[in-house]
């Protein structure tokens, strides 16, 4: 019996995963009702789901660094010049648009807040809601003194914020990592390996392994992620005070999935219409096939070859512009998923009574955009990569149970608004690399002359 196969068709990315979490609520129920369980039982009856958690923030590291240094690398070497310039220019506008979107509404919907004015009692710790530090701090943990202390730096508490250690608060260290300074850190270096040539590609295939050797790494916790979700469902259902959750999970739902169609209905088709003055509409529709099958598998990367034969075939764009922007654009251009990431954040605020400032939303936005970038395209990776954003602004990670819960189903639209935004790049790539496509072609065309 092929144990893994099972477990990764279980994979929270399938309706099956549903079967879990049903059974996880419905054991959380039983064991609240019945069992009576002591202060100690609860942790060991949680246990699996920590270590489902635990085992998510391991990969944090080696994931943010292998695949923040490929990607920005391999936007120099694949293609130099205007094409990738445009890609590049494309796939940050549009990303943060989503998350500026996604932000917009989460905050007017307010999904996790209480309808009561009291905050959610997580066991008798009522969450302090304090000032953030300056802007200059959160500037000052970008430059971390000492990459070994910012990998491993151990929780700094505020004491003259009085602080609870679960809520440091943004430009902090918590849960170890300060993850913003290392992306600043991976940007630049990535950038330079793109630059160093022959040397610079062997660092690269370093990388490489090392991004492939912790995909693997995520694939294997995917076959545990069912088990440890039942047991977080559980261990949440135990807890939790308010039933209103159920509530807010809903308007949750509502607020991701407006997003993603709010962008996917006007924002990127205007950007389209802007830079190509043709009808976005008839494009999308040229690239159905490709949207179905990113929202049947939940993969950008595994929708792949279906993007490409609908934007070449029937949007004919040129292949010189595909090979580029749509592999590169399934990596690094997500912006499904970093509006979800900014909405689920700024939920799992809201859930813990945290009235989020300033400093902690400009925070959450560059994460979940380079989280975004972070993140494979394969099923759940927003999900792994947005730990990354709560360890970022030091919200419970843990609370990640909450969103899971529906991420099978959200998955599948986000997957879906990523593809429709690498088409739309193709396009408009297409539309502004037009002269230097045309030069391509004459030089081409001289070879041919002199063979
Ligand atoms: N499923 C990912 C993709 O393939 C998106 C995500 O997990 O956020 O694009």
């Amino acid at each position: 019996i092929d144990i893994k196969n099972i477990l990764l068709n279980y994979s929270v990315a399938s309706p099956q995963s549903a079967l879990f979490l049903l059974t996880g609520i419905g054991l959380g129920v039983l064991v609240r009702e019945y069992a009576g369980l002591s202060q100690l039982d609860k942790q060991y009856f949680g246990f699996p789901g920590e270590i489902l958690m635990r085992m998510l923030k391991l990969v944090i590291l080696p994931l943010i660094i292998s695949s923040m240094i490929t990607g920005v690398a391999a936007l120099d070497s694949e293609v130099s010049g205007k094409i990738g310039l445009c890609a590049v220019i494309y796939y940050f506008s549009t990303t943060i648009i989503a998350v500026i979107l996604g932000i917009i509404l989460v905050t007017t919907i307010k999904p996790g807040v209480s309808q009561s004015a009291d905050n959610i009692d997580r066991a008798g710790t009522t969450p302090n809601v304090t000032t953030v530090d300056t802007l200059l701090d959160l500037v000052r943990n970008m430059f971390p003194e000492n990459l070994v202390q910012a990998c491993f730096q151990q929780v700094k508490e505020f004491s003259s914020f009085n602080l609870t250690k679960e809520y440091t608060i943004v430009g902090a260290y918590s849960d170890g990592i300060n993850v913003l300074g290392i992306i600043v850190f991976c940007v630049a270096f990535g950038l330079v390996i793109g630059k160093m040539g022959e040397r610079g590609r062997i660092l690269l295939e370093f990388f490489d392994a090392l991004n492939e050797a912790t995909m693997r790494l995520v694939q294997i916790i995917m076959c545990y992620m069912p088990v440890g979700i039942l047991f977080l469902i559980a261990a949440k259902i135990i807890e939790v005070d308010d039933w209103d959750i159920f509530r807010k999970m809903g308007l949750y739902m509502v607020t991701v999935l407006s997003g993603l169609a709010i962008h996917a209905v006007v924002f990127l088709p205007l950007i389209y219409f802007i830079f190509v003055r043709k009808n976005p509409y008839t494009f999308a529709l040229g690239m159905a096939q490709a949207l179905v099958t990113a929202l049947m598998i939940s993969s950008s990367s595994a929708t792949l070859p279906v993007t490409f034969r609908c934007a070449e075939e029937n949007n004919r764009v040129d292949k010189r512009i595909t090979r580029f922007v749509l592999p590169v654009g399934a990596t690094i251009n997500m912006d499904g998923t970093a509006l979800y990431e900014a909405v689920a954040a700024i939920f799992i605020a809201q859930l813990n009574g945290l009235d989020l400032d300033a400093g902690q939303i400009v925070t959450i936005s560059i994460t979940a955009t380079v989280a975004s970038i972070g993140a494979a395209g394969v099923p759940n990776a927003g999900l792994v990569t947005m730990v990354i954003v709560l360890t970022a602004v030091g919200l419970p990670a843990s609370d990640v149970t909450l969103i899971v819960a529906v991420d099978w189903l959200i998955d599948r639209f986000r997957t879906m608004i990523n593809v429709l935004g690498d088409a739309f790049g193709a396009g408009i790539v297409q539309k502004l690399s037009k002269r230097e496509l045309e030069r391509m072609d004459l030089t081409s065309d001289v070879d041919v002359a002199n063979p």
